[in-house]
């Protein structure tokens, strides 16, 4: 059993509110959310960081990316959303299993940069 967190995810052994699945992408809702739309888009291949994707993997980044307008469109965040992925201890990543934050709702969010 991997000690991944997002891959035990993936795996099954450990719940989790799912919005989309493929044979390569798992999408679900955020335990904590940060906005009324919180989920996050994972690649079920285990890559650390945006810092280990490999060149081969830049399709599978373009899948989470084109995912991300259609799951905000369908769950109630038509008019815009934010995606965001932190990276390593600099940008505060928590979870060493690449994914894509989409946050949103119907409210707007607070601006950020
Ligand atoms: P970060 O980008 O690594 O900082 O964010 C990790 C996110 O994963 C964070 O928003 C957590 O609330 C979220 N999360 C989760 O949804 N389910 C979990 O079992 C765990 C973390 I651990």
């Amino acid at each position: 059993m991997s000690d991944c967190i997002f891959c035990r995810i993936v795996e099954g052994s450990i719940p989790a509110s799912k919005v989309y699945e493929d044979e390569e992408l798992l999408a679900f809702r955020d335990i904590h959310p940060q906005a009324p739309l919180h989920l996050l888009i994972i690649p079920k291949k285990h890559i650390a960081t945006l810092f280990d994707a490999e060149p081969e993997d830049a399709a599978l980044l373009g899948r989470m990316l084109a995912l991300a307008p259609r799951l905000a469109r369908e769950h109630g965040s038509a008019d815009g959303f934010r995606s965001i992925i932190n990276t390593g201890r600099v940008g505060g990543q928590e979870v060493y299993h690449l994914h894509l934050h989409v946050l949103g709702g119907e409210q707007g969010l607070p601006a950020m940069l």
